[in-house]
């Protein structure tokens, strides 16, 4: 649980610092207790506003061995074979996410569910829980950054800082709760592979044998503040154009603060006349979240798709699709599968979506970097659009104010063709949707009530506003 200090109207900072605490089942650090040998099965999900956690579950004691987290379910989807992550090796838990795990309690004693310093590159870890000979760390192990820097006490080391200058801080590793292992001996084992396989899904062989009816690319875009994008020499190619479109007089005379976008990465514009460089023009599509119109007018029920969603920015993207899930086959572009080349593809509903890959020099992305000179992050996935889900509904990121401040598109399904996906949009304020959602139990659908205020621009956009 964190949240941010109070805004005021011209996009200063007042009041009090929020305070930052993080709680588990509404309390902090509880004490859980389990007997000797003893399995239990947690499912975790991590419901901060845009923190990721690096779980690890440790020893209290020096030199003592602490508990390995075993991975059987993502997103509430069993997995073929449990990943039997070792004690010191961190489960990320981006926003959103949900992870069940089975923990065999060892010798009597003291254990701490731990989430390690994302920030100062100490940890490398993985966004998913993939290990193999060639990856013992995951694919893309790098920082993930989470977000403190407005919160109070800032869990040190905060963004920029290192561990060496913790010493009296609030520190990570933060603990998120206690084990006492103590009592009379329980012997139980771990479930045995494989696992059984879901039911509701196409199999994994049918997801990865069929030609796809439709591949698409995706990506999340930051366009911060100018003067911040000049510090940090990171100018999208669409930022230019997208800061002209969304003045002061769009946001309703409000200082411009952040563009955070989710856009069709095949849309990608016209160079600009005025410049041949940056920003390009004449983007197709909307960056921000556009209620009144799905950001592909052709995805069809009953067809599988195949996307990449890429991330050009420095830190981590929770995607999230609603309503049906995704079979991940990629991050960063890299297969996962074993060296036999056997696939081992991951049905997740969200992910981070890895942040640009940095230099080698600077594995942590410390150093202000220009994130167009450097390959974006990615994952890859397949997914189905099961009949049950015509309808419109969004796809996001996860980090509730990238969400809040445009990082959605709105999805359709149509049941066929050029047919409506029968998502009917009406000017009514969100709580009469909430009144009619309530009286139809459920089985009105909901697309949106807003009311837009952007407008076209023109084909002549030659002066890039940053
Ligand atoms: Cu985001």
């Amino acid at each position: 649980m964190d949240g941010g200090p109070t805004v005021a109207r011209d996009g200063s900072f007042t009041g009090p610092p929020s305070r930052f605490s993080y709680t588990t089942n509404g309390v902090a650090n509880p004490t859980l207790h389990m007997r000797p040998g003893e399995v239990q099965r947690w499912r975790l999900l991590n419901a901060t506003d845009g923190d990721n956690l690096q779980l690890v579950l440790v020893s209290n004691e020096k030199g003592k061995e602490g508990l390995g987290l075993n991975v059987v379910a993502m997103d509430a989807i069993t997995v073929p074979e449990t990943y039997r992550l070792t004690s010191g090796d961190p489960l990320v838990i981006g926003p959103g996410q949900r992870y069940d795990v089975m923990i065999k309690a060892g010798q009597p004693g003291t254990y701490l569910l731990q989430t390690r310093d994302p920030n100062s590159g100490a940890v490398q870890a993985s966004v998913s829980p993939y290990r193999d000979s060639n990856f013992p760390k995951g694919i893309g192990a790098s920082t993930r950054v989470s977000r403190h820097s407005n919160d109070f006490p800032v869990p040190c080391p905060a963004l920029g800082e290192h561990l060496s200058d913790c010493a009296g801080k609030f520190s990570y590793p933060v603990t998120l709760a206690t084990i006492e292992v103590y009592g009379r001996a329980k012997d139980m084992d771990l479930p045995a592979d494989p696992l059984p396989t879901p039911k509701g899904l196409p199999s994994i062989d049918t997801m990865l044998s069929r030609t796809p009816d439709a591949v698409r690319n995706v990506v999340f875009e930051l366009c911060g503040k100018v003067d911040d994008f000049k510090k940090f020499a990171a100018n999208l190619p669409s930022c230019g154009w997208y800061f002209a479109k969304y003045d002061a007089a769009y946001w309703g005379g409000l200082p411009f603060n952040d563009l955070q976008m989710m856009r069709d990465a095949d849309d990608v514009g016209q160079p600009n006349p005025g410049s041949q460089d940056m920003p390009r023009v004449n983007f197709k599509k909307e960056g921000l979240f556009d209620p009144t119109q799905p950001l592909f007018p052709d995805m069809i029920a009953g067809n599988y798709e195949e996307w990449t969603v890429y991330n050009r920015s420095l830190s981590d993207h929770p995607f999230h699709l609603h309503q049906n899930h995704v079979l991940i086959t990629k991050i960063n572009g890299i297969p996962l599968q074993s060296k036999e080349g056997v696939p081992r593809p991951e049905w997740h509903d969200t992910l981070n979506v890895p942040a640009i890959v940095c230099p080698t020099k600077d594995p942590g992305c410390t150093n202000p970097v220009n994130v167009n000179n450097f390959p974006p992050g990615s994952i890859t996935f397949r997914t189905y659009f099961n009949p049950v889900t015509v309808g419109c509904f969004v796809a996001h990121c996860h980090t509730l104010d990238h969400e809040d401040l445009g990082m959605m598109q709105r999805m359709d399904i149509l049941p066929a063709k050029d047919a409506p996906s029968g998502c009917v949009l009406d000017g009514d304020h969100a709580a009469g949707i909430v009144e009619r959602l309530l009286a139809s139990r459920g089985s009105f659908q909901i697309c949106s009530a807003a009311v837009r205020q952007s407008r076209p621009i023109s084909g002549g956009l030659t002066s890039p506003a940053n």
